[in-house]
């Protein structure tokens, strides 16, 4: 090895060394980083919670804890309103529900005191006192009845109480449970405050009976709209039921209701009911419905399940089913969609709605070629214990599902247009999981089996 080699060969092992030197500071670096960014995250959420706090001690009649809401898990937040459409739609009151009573339901699972304190505290974010007050007092109730409370005590929940009560307009309760909250701490600041605003407010209110009254009916609606209503209505099947009329012997009943026509039928596809699920158990994805806005398919609220498609040769079985809607109804299928399956879960449902897509909006059934759907069979693939009706808001109808039944309307009028009474909808269920399939049949095909009217609603 020469000389100059020898030298080079230095002077690599001496880069290396560098090289590692030089790795191995900025790998502390990182590592002190990371240290320092943990503690200051730490340190900034301690900070803001003192702030926070101390806003808290400083606000005279508000109960301003939004920052809180980030602490609740989005999926706490998303079972306790499921809970609480649950509990409106099948009126339901607190107890019922804290103790676990339901309806169809053998198991008995309760709530503890901040159970129901947090249920109110989603509600309160929601700037929902309504709900907040029902919680809130089911909280307070329980801790009367000598339930020990986990981490809430008396005096938070009597505020969260007197002030949504207070939101209500019903200031004289509100006083009241100020009142008994000021017994258990009379230093508390904020309530002291409140006392005296609400004070003021009666002293000038008596004259307000009226505006009062108007405030409580507003509140007991809870600004749902007449279709909410009647669906919740019919969901708790007051309205005319369709399942006594039922026979098990593949007999088709009809009920022709205005311009709708159904039929609810004893189909027996066990097969499908036990296969589709099996098939479809990990393919299942949350529901979408179509933008009208945009065209595209996005989730909504008002649609809360699970569904995925069946293509017909993924089983024997979808054939012969598709052959038998096409007997039963005496449509063309082959232009129809796939079956789409459906899963609700506790609280699923899916708010009034038309299968067909409306004038003006911009649907996905016009990409197809086959048309509007002009009409729909729906499947029950299983009981439902309670709740998971199919409501027919327009024409008052409840169709309770049955496994191995279906049921079965027009959605477009013979000349194309949409028929405005199949307005329908999927009740929450409150125990037990909902199966259900679609089969949407399309315009395309029908031109000789169904032929159009020469009037729009013919
Ligand atoms: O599940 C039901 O009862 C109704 C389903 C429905 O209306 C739909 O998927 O369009």
């Amino acid at each position: 090895m020469t000389h100059s080699q020898v030298l080079q060969l230095q002077t690599d092992q001496h880069f290396l060394f560098a090289l590692l030197g030089v790795s191995c500071v900025m790998l502390l670096w990182c590592l002190l980083f990371t240290v320092v960014c943990y503690v200051v995250i730490g340190l900034f959420s301690v900070v803001l919670t003192v702030v926070i706090s101390f806003i808290n001690t400083l606000g005279v009649i508000f109960l301003p804890h939004p920052v809180w809401l980030f602490w609740h898990s989005s999926q706490r937040r998303t079972a306790a309103k499921a809970l609480m459409r649950l509990q409106d739609t099948y009126q339901l009151d607190t107890n019922t529900i804290s103790t676990g009573e339901l309806p169809g339901s053998s198991s008995v699972a309760s709530l503890t005191v901040d159970d129901c304190f947090d249920l109110g505290k989603v509600a309160y974010s929601e700037a929902d006192y309504y709900h907040t007050e029902l919680w809130m007092a089911q909280a307070l109730k329980q801790l009367d009845q000598g339930e020990t409370p986990g981490l809430m005590d008396t005096v938070t929940i009597l505020e969260y109480l007197s002030y949504s009560i207070y939101q209500q307009g019903e200031v004289e309760r509100a006083l009241n449970f100020t009142k008994r909250l000021l017994e258990l701490d009379p230093t508390h600041q904020r309530a002291n405050m409140n006392l005296k605003h609400y004070e003021y407010l009666l002293s000038e209110q008596k004259v307000e009976a009226m505006e009062e009254d108007e405030r409580r009916q507003k509140r007991e609606s809870r600004g749902q709209t007449d279709d909410l209503l009647k669906y919740e209505q019919l969901c708790r099947g007051e309205g005319t039921g369709m399942s006594e009329f039922v026979s098990p012997k593949n007999v088709c009943i009809l009920l022709q209701t205005f311009n709708v026509f159904f039929v609810q039928i004893y189909v027996s596809f066990t097969e499908i009911s036990e296969k589709g699920r099996f098939l479809l158990y990990h393919r299942l994805r949350r529901a979408t419905v179509h933008d009208p806005q945009t065209g595209k398919l996005t989730t909504a609220h008002y649609r809360v399940s699970k569904s995925a498609w069946l293509k017909a040769y993924e089983h024997p079985v979808l054939d012969k089913i598709n052959q038998r809607i096409g007997d039963i109804t005496g449509l063309d299928v082959t232009t129809a969609e796939d079956l789409q399956v459906a899963n609700y879960g506790i609280g699923g449902q899916y708010e009034p709605h038309f299968d067909f897509g409306q004038k003006g909006e911009l649907y996905a059934f016009e990409e197809s070629g086959t048309g509007n759907r002009i009409a729909t069979w729906l499947f029950y693939m299983s009981d439902v214990p309670a709740g998971g009706a199919t409501v027919f808001t327009k024409v008052g109808v409840t169709v309770w599902p049955i496994k191995g039944t279906a049921v079965f309307w027009y959605n477009l009028y013979p000349s194309g247009e949409g028929d405005y009474q199949t307005r329908h909808a999927a009740c929450p269920v409150l125990v037990g999981s909902k199966w259900v399939s679609n089969k949407w049949i399309r315009e395309r095909g029908q031109e000789f089996r169904r032929r159009c009217g020469l009037q729009e609603t013919d």
